[in-house]
């Protein structure tokens, strides 16, 4: 990036703000430009700081910044095939993500982790350790988890590590990013409407390692085919972790015990009950994963235990909220897609009033459906999405179905309908655009509900 090079940064949400304030900083000509209608200039600018020389555009973009434009930093959530991103590229523009242009800033030591789900919980817990070992001060913990890797990026320095929560959409647009440790927890159908097919979508998250070499580590899960295959062509080194299997080299769980092989010999790393906070099968896979990243970055194994054994759940991340009049409520927002809603069912131990439904993305609910296993009580639907539940639900044979019209609705009628000994699970398998700006107001606006009620 030279100074003074003409840069067009799209989308002005936080990555946005973070690309355009990182530009500005390193001497581009800067527009801010958001495709939203109902978004003025001030709006952006408003975003901005009070000094930004940034120039901020909202709703149709000038012909003449269209000819101008060298490169082009998308935000994640612009896709990279509509037809502006197409017309820049034709007249000349280069196309990098938000995430890329961090990276050319970075001068530290980057871990990446991606997968369908379970990715916030990892970077969370490996942020850290990462901190434990290396300094709070030296550790920078960013991307998909909400802080965008622009805003850190010139922190780094030579001693540092970045642990990125990295998405597919981020994963789209890489060119030099490096990461010396790469992890993809699992691949399962997410976010079709944006990539399209499957096979986008998995080339997406195998992205993460397109500049790695064998002096890498890469983490992959033996148990998902398509992470257990990619480790065949993988360019980087590959560990392997299994909830289901002995592994020669990797690590794995035999009953209640994480073990690490190497060249077929075991050794007890850890118990999954006294050693860890976390309920469910897919953390102790995101706990594997974060000793396997830990070990490539030579972290000391009791340093990673210590952190393990008090690190707690991720917020709305099937989170123990309260328990009111005898029925616990547990905050899944998180569950935005069929997968994810998976686990934190299985995490349920009492019948569940479950609550469902959102944005589109063009899922499939057969399998989340399958996997109620007579756990669910009701399933009470809201959204976009609630037609098409109800009649997947129904051709699975399951109709204690309630609707509901607003999210008020929804808490009041999950309340109503749990007895003593219950548990409310709020894990919608869908996103919450559409309803909510994102799942955290989801999550929060549930808690905040639950804490409200009787004791
Ligand atoms: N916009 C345009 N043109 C478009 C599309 C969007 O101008 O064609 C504008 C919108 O009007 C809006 C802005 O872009 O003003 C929003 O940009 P964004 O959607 O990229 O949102 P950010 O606030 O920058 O947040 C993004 C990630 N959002 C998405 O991927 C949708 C955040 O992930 C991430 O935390 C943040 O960058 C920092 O890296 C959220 C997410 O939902 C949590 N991620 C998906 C997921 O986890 O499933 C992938």
């Amino acid at each position: 990036m030279k100074s003074g090079e003409k840069c067009l940064v799209i989308g002005s949400g936080i990555s946005g703000v973070g690309s355009a304030t990182l530009l500005e900083h390193i001497g581009a000509e800067v527009v801010l430009y958001d495709s939203d209608e109902k978004l003025t200039a001030q709006d952006i600018r408003e975003k901005l700081a009070a000094d930004s020389r940034v120039r901020c555009v909202a709703g149709t973009l000038p012909e003449e910044v269209m000819n101008s434009v060298e490169t082009v930093v998308l935000s994640p959530g612009v896709p990279v095939d509509i037809p502006l991103v197409t017309e820049l590229k034709a007249k000349g523009a280069g196309v990098i993500g938000e995430i890329e242009l961090g990276y050319r800033q970075e001068k530290g030591r980057v871990i990446a982790i991606t997968g369908t789900n379970g990715k916030t919980t990892t970077t969370t817990l490996v942020g850290e350790i990462m901190k434990e070992y290396f300094g709070g001060e030296k550790t920078f913990v960013v991307g998909n988890i909400g802080k965008p890797y622009t805003s850190e990026c010139l922190k780094t320095g030579k001693d540092t590590v970045t642990v990125g929560e990295i998405s597919s959409f981020q994963l789209e647009t890489m060119i030099d990013f490096h990461p010396v440790v790469s992890a993809i927890l699992n691949i399962t159908p997410d976010h079709l409407n944006r990539h399209h097919t499957m096979e986008a979508y998995v080339q997406a998250k195998e992205n993460i390692t397109c500049n790695q070499t064998g002096e890498d580590v890469c983490v992959l899960n033996y148990e998902n085919d398509y992470t257990r295959e990619f480790g065949e062509h993988c360019p980087a080194r590959v560990v392997y972790f299994s909830s289901a299997r002995e592994l020669e080299d990797g690590y794995w769980l035999k009953g209640d015990v994480i073990m690490e092989s190497r060249g077929g010999v075991p050794v007890e790393v850890m118990d999954i009950h006294k050693d860890m906070n976390l309920v469910g099968i897919c953390n102790v896979e995101n706990v594997m994963a974060a000793l396997a990243i830990a070990e490539a970055m030579e972290v000391p194994r009791e340093t990673v235990l210590t952190v393990i054994r008090r690190f707690r759940a991720v917020e709305h991340r099937i989170e123990f909220v309260e328990t009111r009049g005898g029925v616990d409520y547990y905050d899944d927002s998180k569950g935005t897609n069929p997968d994810a809603a998976i686990q934190g069912i299985r995490a349920m131990s009492k019948p569940t009033i479950l609550i469902g439904g959102g944005y589109d993305k063009q899922s499939e609910y057969d399998e989340w459906i399958e996997s109620f296993g007579g756990r669910v009580k009701w399933l009470v639907l809201i959204g976009q999405t609630r037609d098409k539940i109800a009649e997947c639900a129904r051709k699975h044979g399951f109709d204690r179905i309630k609707f509901a019209d607003t999210y008020e609705e929804c808490l009041k009628l999950c309340t109503e309908l749990a007895e003593e000994g219950d548990a409310v699970l709020l894990s919608p398998a869908c996103a919450s655009w559409g309803m909510f700006p994102n799942y955290e107001v989801r999550g929060d606006l549930f808690k905040e509900y639950v804490r409200g009620l009787d004791s």
